[in-house]
């Protein structure tokens, strides 16, 4: 075991110190409550600003649809002016945006998104921000609460979801980050993970002068197809009283199953799949045989062809009526997880409200009636654009914006199989191959990180304040992009730790270095499987 700080030591690279454009308000209190009646700009109206100091709480509307939120109750890190606003984005919508402004302020700008169908601002990325000094903004995507209700006949509040807030949220929050501390910020990011995701792509693909660097996670791109197969494997299992159902101890079984089959294909049996690609799962090893009477160990044939189809892409039709792919398969690893998320019976609410609400306008529309029809009409509908797969951000790379793509190898929300195919999306429709597709987009595959965070695998990677370890002693994703920018330094893996127990003061139990794709994984020592030396990058 190594400790957090001897870690800092083993870490590759150093945190960047461009501290030329470090400043510091000098009457923070007085320029904080200034700004509330000074700040002018079409469609924005202050609710607030308050000065609040490092370790005090900061008091936030729980009332409502916000309930929904359940927003962690949290100390800021450090001293800032919190500007909360109201910005009217048509005449029928309108977001909520928070601007926090650190007093000592490293002169970036950084925006985070949202998750799932929210309408949360996620106050802890907003603070995580703050943490390293930038200037962060944050808005709650048009709507109140995690329900998608909101869209229902109001088509402005699902551009607001599509793109319109974080775009709104940007072009505000840098206004009121210059008008606060009286100069300009030096460079501008994006963080975010899921949704937040694909907000930062549909940034890239759309805005390409927002940002100058976009931490994207687990993006939600492809979104009415993901929406479509998100909704697919209730129809797989059925309720929990049907033969094609598992319970949580079959899926089990079943996790069991596939590190049997596919934990050594990476070099050694850690538990950890590093490439799900490379795994073939065949579940016929489970079958119960002909005669046994007792089948708690064993999977019927109707589980079977359950957990088959779980494992295989999810087809339907194209225009013309030929076989099209709408959704890549979910990735073997994360069924003990999936258990309790798509496989447990229910209806995913997501995708039912999505259908209900954005595409059509029914809300009396069942999950179980969704079918290849359905799918084929929500990718046709494609409101506000959602889908977010646009093949060429030649714009952004022209104006010399980088990109770091990450994505969890045990998602248990959004299949690891997808973001591949958008790199190989970009690759193709930009006639780069990765080796040039590098210069400005690199994509990581984050084996054992389950949706944006936690998982068996060494999974902080400094991509949000969720986990225990905020401060530099990681490899900090946030800062490698800074680095890249600033710096010219691209990241060539990204580290990963981690903790016993997912708790830093517990210690380091291991640190993994995460490969660029295509490339994945090997070890080459297996008797050291937790030190990073033990693995490298192969083709
Ligand atoms: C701040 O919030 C934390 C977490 O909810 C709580 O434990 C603590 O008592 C609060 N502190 C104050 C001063 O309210
Ligand atoms: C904000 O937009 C919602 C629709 O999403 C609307 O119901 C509400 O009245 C708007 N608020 C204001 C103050 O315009
Ligand atoms: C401001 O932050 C920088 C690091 O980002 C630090 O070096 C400096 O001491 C801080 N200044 C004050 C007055 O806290
Ligand atoms: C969301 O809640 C805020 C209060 O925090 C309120 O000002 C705003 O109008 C609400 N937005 C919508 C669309 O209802
Ligand atoms: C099966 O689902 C029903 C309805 O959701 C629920 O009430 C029941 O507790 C579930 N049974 C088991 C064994 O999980
Ligand atoms: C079925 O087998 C499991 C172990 O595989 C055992 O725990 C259980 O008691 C058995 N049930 C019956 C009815 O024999
Ligand atoms: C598409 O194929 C289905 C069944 O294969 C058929 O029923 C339907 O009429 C076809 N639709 C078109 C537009 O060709
Ligand atoms: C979405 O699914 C349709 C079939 O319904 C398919 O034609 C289309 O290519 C898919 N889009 C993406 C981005 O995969
Ligand atoms: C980690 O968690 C497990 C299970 O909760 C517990 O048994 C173990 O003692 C914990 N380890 C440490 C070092 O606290
Ligand atoms: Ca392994």
């Amino acid at each position: 075991m190594v400790s957090p700080k001897t870690l800092a030591h083993l870490l590759l690279g150093s945190i960047a110190g461009n501290v030329s454009a470090q400043q510091l308000v000098l009457h923070p209190q007085k320029a904080c409550s200034s700004i509330a009646s000074s700040f002018s700009h079409p469609d924005v109206t202050v609710n607030f600003a308050s000065y609040i100091t490092a370790g005090t709480n900061v008091s936030i509307d729980q009332s409502g649809d916000l309930s929904t939120c359940m927003h962690p109750a949290g100390a800021v890190p450090v001293d800032l002016c919190r500007v909360a606003m109201f910005v009217k984005t048509s005449g029928i919508s309108n977001i909520t945006l928070e601007a926090w402004l650190p007093t000592n302020w490293t002169g970036r700008f950084l925006s985070t998104g949202n998750g799932g169908l929210s309408g949360c601002i996620q106050y802890d990325d907003i603070a995580y921000g703050t943490s390293y000094g930038f200037a962060t903004v944050g808005a709650n995507n048009g709507h109140n609460g995690t329900s998608g209700d909101a869209f229902y006949m109001n088509s402005e509040v699902v551009e607001d979801f599509s793109w319109r807030s974080v775009h709104t949220g940007v072009v505000v929050g840098k206004a009121i980050t210059e008008a606060y501390y009286g100069s300009d910020y030096m460079k501008s990011y994006y963080l975010g993970c899921s949704t937040g995701g694909r907000q930062g792509f549909k940034e890239v693909q759309q805005f390409p002068h927002d940002f100058d660097g976009v931490v994207v996670g687990a993006p939600a791109v492809g979104f009415n197809n993901l929406s479509s197969w998100s909704g697919s494997f209730y129809l797989y299992t059925g309720d929990n009283s049907s033969a094609t159902f598992l319970s949580p101890d079959k899926w089990a079984l079943v996790h069991q199953d596939i590190l049997k089959q596919c934990d050594s294909i990476d070099g050694v049996a850690d538990g950890i799949l590093e490439d799900p690609e490379l795994c073939a799962y065949n579940p016929v090893t489970l079958q119960c045989s002909p005669s046994a009477s007792n089948t708690s160990s064993c999977l019927t044939s109707a589980q079977v062809a359950t957990v088959r189809k779980v494992f295989s892409p999810y087809y339907g039709t194209d225009s013309a009526n030929n076989s099209a792919l709408i959704f890549p398969r979910m990735q073997p690893g994360s069924e003990l997880a999936d258990a309790f998320i798509y496989y447990n019976g229910q209806p995913f609410p997501y995708t039912e409200d999505w259908f209900r609400y954005a595409i059509l306008e029914d809300p009396d529309w069942k999950a179980s009636q969704l079918n290849s029809y359905y799918a084929a009409l929500a990718n046709m509908k494609n409101p506000a654009n959602i889908e977010t797969w646009q093949g060429d951000i030649s714009a952004f790379k022209n104006k010399g914006g980088k990109v770091l793509h990450y994505h969890g190898q045990a998602d248990s929300i959004i299949t690891s199989s997808n973001s591949p195919r958008y790199y190989d999306h970009v690759s193709q429709t930009m006639g780069l191959p990765p080796s040039e597709l590098d210069d400005f987009y690199r994509f990581f595959r984050i084996a054992g990180m389950d949706h944006c965070s936690g998982g068996v695998g060494a999974w902080e990677i400094g991509q949000s304040a969720e986990g225990d370890a905020t401060d530099e002693s990681q490899g900090n994703v946030l800062m490698r992009m800074v680095e890249w920018v600033e710096q010219g330094e691209a990241p060539e893996t990204v580290r990963g730790v981690k903790f016993v127990n997912d708790t830093a003061s517990l210690g380091v139990d291991f640190v993994r270095d995460h490969c660029r794709y295509p490339m994945r994984n090997k070890c080459v020592d297996p008797d050291n499987y937790k030190e990073p030396s033990a693995w490298k990058c192969v083709l």
